[in-house]
């Protein structure tokens, strides 16, 4: 029994040696594998891809993804994109999500440009993996986010009312510094919109738009009797979303 006990301690210890050894032998052998991907378009990470679930294919990510090995034994590239999006190749076509690269000179290293579709919008997450031929691995994470329109803000610059020299006040709004959130996508501020509130009886009235020529800019000049109510003011962009309704208390203007 004693010689069995000690027969398994030497194993363990063999086993556990052997464990070590060839492990860091290994190490010194091989090397990790290298992925990495160059960002080539300015906000690489979010996009707009419209309204009508991206019919639109030209709008798309870039994925350039690059893959290297020092010792030349690279195995394989998975690429996990996960629902919701589809990887094309540099043309648009549908793409592989797997990739041998277990035959030279690919296996020292290899390059391609992808694209990422989303088809709707969300947040995304991207990982791609590459394995060597000692399964040691490299991974790229790629976080991305579509949407398909950002609402406008809209932001008061001037409010006031003007004390009167009869009985009509005027009531004037500056908007003009409202902007779309999605601009550089191609948003826009497409209608002002205000409306004036006054507290005789609660009653609402409209405002001159385009006071001057200029969108933005509002004037009431026949705000009745108390002019101490308050202007209702919002903006539409050019996809038809509303910013929220801020309401402007007025003060008098000396
Ligand atoms: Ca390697
Ligand atoms: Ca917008």
């Amino acid at each position: 029994m004693k010689i069995i006990k000690s027969f398994c301690f030497i194993t363990a210890v063999i086993t556990l040696l052997a464990g070590c050894i060839s492990e860091s032998y290994f190490n010194d052998l091989n090397s990790r594998p290298m992925i990495s991907s160059t960002a080539d378009v300015e906000n690489t990470d979010t996009l707009k891809i419209g309204k009508l679930n991206n019919i639109n294919k030209d709008v798309y990510f870039t994925l350039p993804l690059s893959v290297t090995d020092a010792n030349a034994n690279l195995q394989n590239l998975n690429i996990n994109v996960g629902d919701g999006i589809t990887l094309t190749d540099n043309d648009g076509k549908v793409a592989a999500t797997y990739y041998d690269l277990n035959y030279s000179p690919v296996n020292a290293e290899w390059f391609k440009i992808f694209r990422l579709i989303p088809t709707n919008p969300g947040y995304y997450t991207v990982i791609a993996t590459v394995t060597d031929k000692f399964n040691m691995q490299a991974s790229l994470s790629k976080q991305i986010y579509a949407f398909d329109n950002m609402p406008p803000r809209c932001v008061v610059a001037e409010a006031y009312y003007t004390a009167p020299p009869n009985f009509l006040y005027v009531v004037r709004i500056d908007i003009r510094s409202s902007f779309d959130q999605d601009e550089k996508w191609g948003g826009g501020i497409a209608e002002y919109k205000a409306i004036y509130h006054y507290t005789w009886d609660d009653e609402a009235v409209g405002m001159a738009s385009d006071f001057d020529g200029t969108p933005g800019i509002f004037e009431c000049t026949d705000a009745p009797w108390e002019p101490i109510g308050w202007v209702e003011a919002w903006v539409i962009d050019n996809e038809g979303a509303e910013s929220e309704h801020i309401r402007i208390d007025l003060t008098l203007k000396p």
